[in-house]
């Protein structure tokens, strides 16, 4: 068992600039978080294996990202009992319609927590884990009030032109 609570996986290298939103919350957060490619189509048992221990292995919560066809969040949620929070990558075929469909339509009893597509959903997927972990961490849920409110005094009162 590690420190680590927070696994970020994604599909393809193609996705990190995507799930790197989801990163920079949660060390601007300081938890701590391994990131890994696993790919349901391309390394299949690399998706069972990482599923078969995560909840072995100490983790809390799973930010699942990818596009297309994108099945990794649904799989590794059939896999673990460990949460599992989806984020769909943004496609140019069709916009990441394509990946938000792949991954809300869960049927019931393997729920994945669905963010919004592309970037904003990788930053809320970090947020929602946060979140999570801030139920049973005091320190944590302290330091996430304090990062809302700053994103709250720094929203201006009225709009300007520059
Ligand atoms: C999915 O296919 C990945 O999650 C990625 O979003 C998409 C395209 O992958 P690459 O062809 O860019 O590797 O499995």
């Amino acid at each position: 068992m590690t420190d680590v609570k927070v696994g970020i996986i994604m599909g393809s290298q193609s996705d990190w600039p995507t799930m790197k939103e989801a990163a920079t919350v949660l060390d601007e957060l300081g938890i701590a978080y391994e990131a890994k490619i696993v790919s349901a189509h391309r390394t299949p048992d690399r998706l069972w294996d990482y599923g078969k221990t995560a909840a072995d292995r100490g983790l809390h919560v799973i930010i699942a990202g990818a596009g297309g066809a994108a099945h990794l969040p649904g799989m590794m949620a059939s896999k673990t009992r460990v949460p599992v929070v989806g984020v769909p990558v943004q496609t140019r075929a069709l916009s990441g319609v394509d990946s938000l469909y792949s991954i809300v339509q869960m049927p019931k009893g393997f729920p994945v927590a669905t963010m919004a597509i592309g970037a904003a959903g990788a930053a809320n997927a970090g947020l929602m884990a946060a979140g999570i972990l801030a139920v049973s961490d005091a320190d944590l849920a302290t330091r996430l009030d304090a990062w809302r409110d700053a994103l709250s005094a720094s929203i201006p009162d009225e709009p300007s032109d520059d």
